[in-house]
């Protein structure tokens, strides 16, 4: 009897946070740091978009996906590139969109060193830089950036206040003027997110603000995704735990999203890669920059705290 009920308990747990059969969900084209969005009753996916033959994180150019069933993700096409930032080099790696009186504002790190913005009237672009100049950068006052810094993430929070967080070792964060493309006051450096190494996604449930990071949980770990929780927006915020273990794709990058009344963790993985590359083909070793979008329930406890998802990882 106890043995049935343990079995019974393990199967519920496993399956609360089980996979839609399809992951990778997005397979036309490797993607990786995936931001979900909600706009218009739709859910639309803002990855990077790693290079089919990629060797490094030398990525180009983003394109949009979107979905209405949480099955099917439409590719939207390109919708920002590189060549569309006068002032950027290279990198095009994890961005972001939000949307605000009737525009989409795309946030997006270049050369590792810049937060820049673009905007356009559609949630999937095109969108067209109206700075000329990133938004903030390593060199702007009060950024600490003793690494990359990378990796934007925009919360709006119930009163209309829109945040912009942003870094590597350390998490950046300002408040965003109304027209979202400047930013006032000084810049934050948030505390109580232990671990934390980068790929910030804040989000609100009940009251409490979440915010997720990939990190080490100890020593001996890859990156885990991990999160802190606060009463405040700005922090201080309280060291949590783990959501997601580790991949098989050395990075781990994530997003959190409520849709059609159900939480969803988006985060990749090496799996397409796995698939495509035959085993023993020497193209097997560059698999952590052919990364893949993945999807999974996210479900909560009653004290609000975040289950642990396990993820369907191949081998
Ligand atoms: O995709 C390039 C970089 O790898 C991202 O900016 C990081 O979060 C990591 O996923």
């Amino acid at each position: 009897m106890k043995v049935c009920k343990i079995s019974i308990l393990f199967a519920m747990a496993f399956t609360g946070s089980m996979v839609s059969a399809q992951n990778p969900v997005i397979r036309n084209m490797y993607t990786a740091d995936p931001s979900a969005r909600v706009f218009n009753d739709t859910l639309y996916v803002y990855p990077s978009h790693d290079r089919d033959n990629a060797k490094w994180w030398d990525m180009e150019d983003w394109h949009v996906f979107s979905t209405t069933d949480m099955k099917k993700f439409e590719d939207h096409g390109k919708a920002f590139s590189l060549t569309d930032i006068p002032w950027a080099k290279k990198f095009a790696w994890a961005p972001d969109c939000a949307y605000r009186n009737g525009k989409y504002y795309f946030y997006y790190p270049t050369d590792q060193d810049n937060i820049g913005v673009a905007v356009g009237n559609r949630p999937y672009g095109p969108f067209k830089d109206p700075l000329g100049k990133p938004l903030l950068s390593r060199k702007s006052e009060g950024v600490v950036a003793n690494r990359d810094f990378i990796d934007p993430n925009v919360f709006i929070d119930d009163d209309g206040q829109a945040y912009l967080f942003a870094g590597q070792l350390e998490v950046n964060a300002v408040k965003l003027n109304k027209d979202m493309i400047s930013y006032k006051g000084k810049v934050n450096i948030i505390k109580g997110t232990d671990h934390f190494f980068e790929a910030i996604w804040v989000h609100k449930y009940n009251g409490k603000y979440y915010m997720s990071y990939a990190g080490k949980k100890d020593d001996k770990s890859a990156d885990s995704i991990l999160y802190a929780m606060a009463d405040n927006v700005l922090g201080p915020y309280t060291y949590k735990g783990e959501i997601l273990p580790p991949v098989n794709s050395g990075t781990n990058h994530h997003s959190i999203v409520q849709y059609k009344g159900k939480w969803y963790l988006f985060y990749h993985t090496a799996d397409l890669a796995l698939q495509n590359i035959p085993a023993g083909s020497e193209d097997r070793k560059y698999i952590q920059w052919r990364r893949s979008v993945c999807v999974d329930e996210l479900h909560y406890n009653s004290d609000g705290t975040i289950q642990m998802v396990q993820p369907t990882v191949g081998k």
